[in-house]
């Protein structure tokens, strides 16, 4: 360890190499984020040699996309990466290659601020000692033994006083302890979906994407990005992949609060609306398409998909037992209520005007194949529960869904612009699951409210709560603390309870706040996993270093806690990394060219099995497990036309009562009883089982002190939190090249700046009704004004006296508000926006987090 370390440390630079010798680069090349990598010298030698190995090393965040990364590895230590080589690039069959985070991969793995040993806050004692210092304390090197003494006495002393029901964590390995010693408290609620978790299944979709594959895309002729910018939150394919839909000869347009990457690249027109309001336009739309409609002269509707295949359009299609008053069609008539949801009604809520909502309208009803597709983000608001169902309507009024080249709904995150089954996959780990025996959960807009509170909406109805007691807070997975909602109330509730222990690789906010932390390892200093990412490809992220200083694995951690519980260490881990990784490649399989039938995808012989060093058989599969090994990917070949296209719901369309949706009708549900009754029970607020439009909490119309006067409020502005090509979430913050790269600006419209005696590249403060964040402001048109933007993800750098954070951690001004199914409302957020006087330096400037 000790030689590996010193040949580390030999290898220092700045981050000049990454950013290119620019006059500018070497003007700021102070040594500030020292990483443990050669410096450019070095590594353009070590290009030109032939010496080294290059291994395929995991890229594995949760950032929407999965490329293909290599490190060349020389003596022990990653001297350069590169991306994917191993096929010519064409559109049909296109290389993975890494964004600017992936090839940094490096500089968080190597990183200065990497967690070198066990740690504990220095004025730690049991029971927690002056809790106020979390957060600001010192922290003292402890041996592994003495930490994992400290933890597993806090869990047995806390589970002996106060039950396991005091017990909250988040983490899969260290779950598996906890749960064979009585369980824990979990979490639950859509971080990410939105409203489309509990919404999409139960009307007839789905929570994740569910639209047709690449190449059948290539057919559609308008194709409507609403709300998505895979430019940014796709890396990888997407973009390119919508390109070809263009060049096939597409119109494209975005709906969009910001004329994003996505755009520039992509949009024949941009139409920009406020967030939270997709709903509303949506209305809207289907009015424009209802008043409008005539089948002989001018159709728009697809009258016999509509009545064939969805269920509570009108009152002569309603489910059994429904009130035929409430049909969808009256509702957009104003029949019951008196309020046309025409296009003036939408417009008014959106911002968009009500000719080109009109036009719109024309537009989607009058083309024969359109792509209408979504991602998460308009779902991410409070009261957002009916919008994933008003979207369907839309798109089942006009007929865009089951379709060659037409589709309507989700298309994000890994499945953006090419959904459809997987056509390679790998075989299970096969670790038996551990059941957790506590069934209590806290919802992630409650769980920092109840520990300060002790209580808990308990999913039993409007406004049923039961009393919560939780003394411990264990953070090992997920990056709780910065990434779920209301980060100030989350200080708060780490300094009450008696304990908070985190495993991690770098001191995020969660670590930073805890008692204890635990050095973990990254991918690359582990066995090897397989990664999956567009439906396409399968990649072998193999073991790239060693484990730098004391790291060790959760799974190491969840054992050595169990044998100092009691607890049988054999059930918490009963097969090792390597064990698990070949079960998973022997178990990898791949669809034949018939698009039906499966074969293995690994030959694997006995050789193989024995240099792994694990127990298995030998079989016989399409590529050996050598070429796998080399090549790090299996990539499956695709051309237009071929067997793997995929058009979402075409037998349901063809054939609906043979093919019934798995919803309570058998159908796409416009009236849909059990999403009503679902939000309901959850117990915070109510919708109709018809799409009706909810004004979200914190939404535009919060901006107004008076609505019907329109009379502004004190924050008057609408934030949402957009995803940051410097992170994945929070991940990669910490890295000074990526910093440097994307500078986390606070985006914002110039009439709202100059509104405010505010200039381009000042430093501002905004404030929302939960928590104030100061940073540097980027003036641009292509914000809509009244909207105004940061990247989620930041690590948060909250000032005890001031309570600023000058990192800007969104959720810093996402408060924690649970509405309708729970689900986070980081898009519906109201601010204020004012000049800020102080100093703020940029941040690829301040010091790393360099414990020891
Ligand atoms: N304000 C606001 N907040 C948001 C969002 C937003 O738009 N706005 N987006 C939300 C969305 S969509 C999502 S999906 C969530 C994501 O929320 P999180 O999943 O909490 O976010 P990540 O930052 O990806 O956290 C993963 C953490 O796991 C750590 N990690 C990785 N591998 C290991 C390991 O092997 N062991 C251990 N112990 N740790 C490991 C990473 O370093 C990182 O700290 O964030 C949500 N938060
Ligand atoms: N770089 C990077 N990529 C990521 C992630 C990351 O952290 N960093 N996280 C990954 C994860 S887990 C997820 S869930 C996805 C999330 O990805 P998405 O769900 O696509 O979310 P965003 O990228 O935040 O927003 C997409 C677009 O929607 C717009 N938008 C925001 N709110 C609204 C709205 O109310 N209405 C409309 N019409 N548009 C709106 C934004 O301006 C943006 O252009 O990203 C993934 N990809
Ligand atoms: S998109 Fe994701 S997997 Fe691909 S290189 Fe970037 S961070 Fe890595
Ligand atoms: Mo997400």
């Amino acid at each position: 360890m000790n030689s590996l370390l010193d040949r580390a440390l030999k290898y220092r630079t700045s981050r000049r190499g990454f950013l290119g010798l620019t006059a500018a680069g070497v003007a700021t090349a102070a040594l500030v984020g020292e990483q443990l990598v050669p410096a450019w010298p070095e590594r353009r030698q070590a290009s030109a040699e032939t010496e080294g190995k290059w291994v395929t090393a995991a890229c594995w965040h949760n950032c929407g996309g999965r490329c293909l990364n290599k490190a060349l590895v020389k003596d022990g230590m990653v001297i350069r990466q590169k991306t994917d080589d191993t096929h010519p690039d064409s559109p049909d069959y296109p290389q993975q290659r890494a964004c600017a985070r992936g090839r940094s991969q490096r500089q968080q793995v190597l990183g200065a601020d990497r967690l070198k040993y066990p740690m504990k806050r220095k004025h730690w004692e049991p029971g927690g000692g002056n809790k106020e210092l979390r957060g600001r304390d010192e922290w003292v090197r402890i041996s592994w033994d003495e930490a994992l003494d400290i933890v597993a006495s806090e869990i047995k002393r806390i589970k002996e006083k106060y039950g396991n029901e005091s017990i909250m964590a988040f983490g899969s390995e260290i779950g598996r302890t906890l749960s064979l010693y009585g369980g824990y408290v979990s979490v639950w609620g859509s971080t990410s979906y939105g409203t489309w978790l509990e919404t999409g299944p139960r009307i007839g979709l789905s929570s994740g994407n569910h639209v047709n594959d690449r190449m059948d895309m290539r057919k559609t002729q308008l194709l409507i990005l609403w709300g998505a910018n895979p430019a940014w939150s796709s890396a990888g394919l997407p973009t390119y992949n919508y390109l070809q839909v263009k060049k096939a000869g597409a119109r494209v347009i975005t709906i969009d609060p910001l004329f994003n990457e996505t755009a520039r690249v992509l949009a024949d027109e941009w139409i920009p609306i406020r967030p939270g309001t997709d709903h509303a336009l949506a209305l809207g739309l289907a009015h424009t398409l209802l008043v409008e409609d005539d089948p002989e002269t001018n159709p728009l509707i697809d009258w016999d998909f509509l009545h064939r295949c969805t269920v509570g359009f009108d009152k002569d299609h309603m489910p059994p037992g429904a009130d035929p008053k409430e049909n969808f069609k009256d509702y957009l008539l104003g029949t019951y209520d008196g309020q046309p949801k025409d296009a003036e009604w939408a417009s008014e809520i959106c911002g968009v005007k009500a000719d080109r909502i009109r036009q719109l309208a024309r537009e989607i009803g009058g083309t024969e194949r359109v792509s209408l597709l979504v991602s998460w983000a308009p779902a991410r608001g409070n009261n957002l529960d009916s919008w994933p169902q008003a979207l369907m309507a839309l798109g089942a009024m006009s007929g865009h869904m089951g379709r060659p080249g037409s589709m309507t709904g989700v298309c994000t995150h890994s499945g953006a612009s090419n959904n459809g089954p997987s056509l390679v996959r790998a075989g299970g780990n096969g670790l038996p699951n551990i059941a957790n025996p506590v069934k209590l959960r806290l919802n992630h807009n409650e769980h920092w409210t109840a520990v300060l509170e002790g209580k808990y909406m308990a999913g039993k109805g409007p406004g049923v709560t039961e009393p919560v007691n939780i003394q411990m807070i264990y953070h090992a997975g997920s990056s709780a603390l910065n990434q779920k909602p209301g980060l100030v109330r989350g200080v708060a509730a780490h300094r009450k309870v008696e304990f908070v222990v985190a495993h991690h690789y770098a001191l995020n906010t969660s670590a930073k706040y805890a008692d204890v932390v635990l050095p973990i390892t990254t991918e690359w200093e582990r066995a090897g996993t397989l990664l999956s990412g567009n439906r396409e490809i399968l990649i072998w992220a193999q073991h790239v270093i060693d484990p730098l200083f004391e790291a060790k694995s959760d799974m190491w951690i969840a054992v050595e806690l169990a044998k100092r519980l009691g607890l049988n260490a054999e059930e918490v881990c009963p097969i090792s990394e390597e064990q698990q990784l070949f079960n998973r490649l022997a178990g990898a399989q791949v669809l034949k060219e018939d698009g039906k039938t499966w074969e293995k995808l690994l030959t694997i012989t006995a050789e193989d099995i024995a240099e792994m060093g694990v127990e298995g058989e030998p079989q016989t599969g399409r590529i050996t497990l050598a070429e796998f090994r080399e090549k790090g990917i299996y990539q499956v070949p695709r051309r237009p036309g071929d067997n793997y296209e995929y058009v979402h719901l075409a037998e349901f369309r063809q054939d609906p009562e043979k093919h019934p949706l798995n919803t309570t009708s058998g159908k796409l549900e416009i009236y849909c009883q059990a999403i009503a009754d679902h939000v309901r029970n959850c117990g915070w607020s109510e919708i109709s089982p018809i799409p009706k439009y909810n004004r979200p909490t914190e939404g535009y119309e919060d901006t107004f002190a008076d609505w019907e006067k329109k009379i502004k409020g004190d924050y008057p502005l609408q934030l949402y939190t957009i995803h940051y090509p410097r992170r994945s979430h929070s991940v990669f913050d910490n890295v000074p090249w990526l910093r440097e790269a994307f500078p986390q600006e606070f985006i914002m419209n110039p009439v709202d700046a100059e509104a405010r005696g505010i200039k381009d590249g000042d430093i501002v403060k905004i404030s929302s009704r939960h928590g104030t964040v100061i940073r540097p402001v980027y003036l641009t048109e292509r914000i809509m004004p009244g909207v105004v933007t940061l990247g989620e993800g930041a690590w948060a750098d909250i000032d005890d006296e001031t309570g600023i954070d000058k990192a800007g951690a969104t959720n810093t001004l996402n408060g924690a508000i649970p509405t309708g199914q729970g689900h986070a409302g980081w898009n519906t957020c109201n601010v204020q926006v004012e000049r800020y006087d102080g100093p703020l330096p940029p941040d690829h400037t301040w010091p790393q987090r360099v414990i020891f």
